[in-house]
């Protein structure tokens, strides 16, 4: 037997390795698009020789499991999915705060915006994903402004995520907040509601409707709406004049984590340029967090970002009082 397959033996002997910590399987929560989740687990294997499992979960929901099982975590790792409910998991004390070693390799000013509460993996931005068929057949126009959402002519013609599951519909809601001041985009909330067909539990969900025609515009991030129509649907994606919100996508390590060490190795090694490429390998167009991963092609890219408060948003009691107006001012409401 050659020294290089000694030597781990002897680290264990000496006391310096613990016995089985890296056969151990990484349990990940994972939030993107479950293409995304499915093709790390063999690249992981392939590249560690250790087992990935996953459960796929909307950020809003995956915050809840986290909150569900803080005495006595199950997750190892939550990889991406919104940025406010990774702040506010590290805020509660179920996440730390690990600093990897590609740290500063990963895009400045992504860092300088969520501060050492967890670690940025991609950007991307909110977004008008609207049917031009529907739109056409109906002779109506293109929606321009978040202010036109709440037209008379698109009643019943808008899908949108529940912010209460979806991150997406958390950022969409923090958006208008932003834009408009908290009282005048509950107004606003209120008047769009009319619109709105349906309310879904995850992000991507509202431009699967608007690609079938059940609807013809979906607000969600405009990365999901270019998967959707590069797959063939007649899609187009829109950002709206007043400016938009976006997030910043998060990986973190969960605090108890059975598998710590795992978790770190999936961590450092999901970090890589080579790995995070994988994302647009099976149609997930966001903005890459490592400075030397390509961006995408396909990666929308608005001018008109607003200066979205990180820091604000990602703080659970900010979250609790405008989930709670939601859910009794808007919800409620008839439609
Ligand atoms: O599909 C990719 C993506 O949009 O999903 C992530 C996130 O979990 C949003 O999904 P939910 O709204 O269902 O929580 C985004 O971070 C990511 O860009």
């Amino acid at each position: 037997m050659g020294s290089r397959y000694l030597w781990p033996w002897l680290l264990v002997l000496l006391g310096l390795a613990p016995v089985g910590a890296q056969q151990k399987p990484v349990n990940m929560l994972c939030s993107p698009d479950l293409a995304w989740c499915e093709a790390l687990v063999p690249a992981f294997k392939q590249a560690t020789g250790l087992d990935l499992r996953f459960v796929r979960l909307s950020s809003g929901e995956a915050l809840a499991r986290l909150r569900a099982e803080a005495q006595r975590p199950q997750f190892d790792v939550w990889f991406g999915g919104t940025g406010d409910p990774h702040m506010i998991a590290f805020r509660e004390g179920l996440t730390e705060f690990y600093k990897p070693r590609s740290w500063n390799q990963l895009r400045p000013e992504l860092r300088a915006a969520v501060g050492e509460t967890y670690i940025p993996l991609y950007m991307g931005a909110i977004g008008f994903v609207v049917n031009h068929q529907v739109l056409e057949r109906r002779g109506l126009p293109e929606p321009k402004r978040w202010t036109d959402l709440a037209d008379d002519r698109y009643r019943r013609l808008l899908a949108m995520p529940d912010p209460n599951t979806s991150g997406t519909g958390y950022t969409i809601l923090a958006t208008l907040v932003q834009l408009y001041g908290e009282d005048r985009a509950f107004q606003l909330l209120s008047r769009i509601h009319r619109n709105v067909a349906q309310y879904t539990r995850s992000g991507a969900a509202p431009g699967q409707l608007a690609g079938r025609g059940d609807v013809a515009i979906a607000v969600q991030f405009a990365h999901d709406g270019v998967k959707f129509a590069l797959e063939g649907y007649p899609l187009k994606v829109l950002f709206p004049l007043e400016g938009t919100g976006y997030e910043i996508g998060g990986l973190s390590l969960v605090k108890g984590a059975p598998n710590r060490e795992g978790a770190i190795r999936f961590i450092e090694w999901a970090l890589t340029p080579e790995v995070q490429a994988l994302a647009a390998k099976v149609g997930s167009f966001q903005i890459p967090s490592h400075t030397k991963t390509p961006v995408p092609p396909q990666a929308p890219r608005p001018a008109n970002l607003i200066r979205y408060d990180f820091n604000t948003f990602g703080t659970p009691e900010v979250r609790e009082r405008l989930l709670n107006r939601f859910n009794k001012e808007i919800l409620p409401l008839p439609r």
